[in-house]
């Protein structure tokens, strides 16, 4: 935007609201000129629910990804020496929920208020315990051990979680397809990238639950979103 539309379009504020229309242009002039760096591997890992929250968005971001042997240079840049990190107009921001919770809000993908963020974050800490769940499994390494840990979780874990899942679903969902309010927020988009790593080990997980089956398929629907599973790089997680 060039500084004569700023110039022009301040004369009126004299004599107007000036207080909240200038918190909006100032609100316009940082947002257009905010820089969004997100670093991570070229995996999903724990970069892939902010890039997605970019995407939902429509908003550039520089997409760094290191591979694996490009990484040991790179750890003394981060401020906790691990990834993924955010730039935002140039200073770092580390842990994955702190950048995907700040985007979300930046983008109006976290609640539209604060106690739907709560319920947003409700949600995301849910998807958490599950996740935590599924830890032995993805890092046991040896194969028969890793067979009946697999197991116990698909038989005795996922059950509970996504029956919590349902439950919170029912809560905030408004009967909709989305966990909050009836819109699209990041509790949506980290349930659609934690299930893939579920649904690939067991497709029938979610069988029993054609809310959770549905609100994965509207997430795919976002035009968005589904140009962008087509094209984002083939990773194993
Ligand atoms: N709590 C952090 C954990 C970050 C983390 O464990 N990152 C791993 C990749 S998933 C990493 O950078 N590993 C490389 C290293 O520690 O050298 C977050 O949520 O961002």
């Amino acid at each position: 935007m060039s500084p004569f539309f700023f110039s022009y379009i301040k004369i009126p504020l004299l004599t107007h609201n000036f207080h909240s229309f200038s918190a909006i242009l100032t609100h316009i002039q940082t947002e257009s000129m905010s820089t969004y760096k997100l670093t991570y591997f070229n995996f999903r890992g724990l970069g892939e629910v902010p890039r997605l929250v970019f995407i939902a968005a429509g908003q550039k971001f520089e997409d760094v990804r290191y591979e694996r042997s490009e990484w040991p240079p790179h750890k003394a840049e981060m401020p906790l020496g691990q990834m993924p990190v955010l730039e935002f107009d140039g200073v770092q921001l580390p842990q994955s929920k702190s950048i995907t919770r700040f985007l979300a809000k930046q983008f109006n993908l976290a609640g539209k208020d604060n106690f739907e963020q709560a319920k947003v974050d409700a949600v995301v800490d849910t998807i958490n315990d599950l996740v935590a769940a599924f830890w032995p499994v993805r890092h046991e390494e040896d194969e028969t051990k890793k067979q009946e840990v697999t197991k116990k979780f698909f038989d005795e874990e996922v059950p509970k979680h996504l029956k919590n899942l349902d439950v919170l679903a029912k809560l905030y969902g408004n009967g909709g397809p989305f966990f909050v309010g009836n819109n699209l927020t990041w509790a949506d988009l980290f349930f659609y990238d934690m299930l893939q790593n579920l649904l690939e080990l067991n497709g029938d997980c979610l069988n029993n639950h054609p809310w959770l089956k549905q609100n994965r398929a509207e997430v795919e629907k976002q035009p968005r979103i589904s140009e962008y599973l087509k094209n984002r790089p083939k990773t194993p997680f």
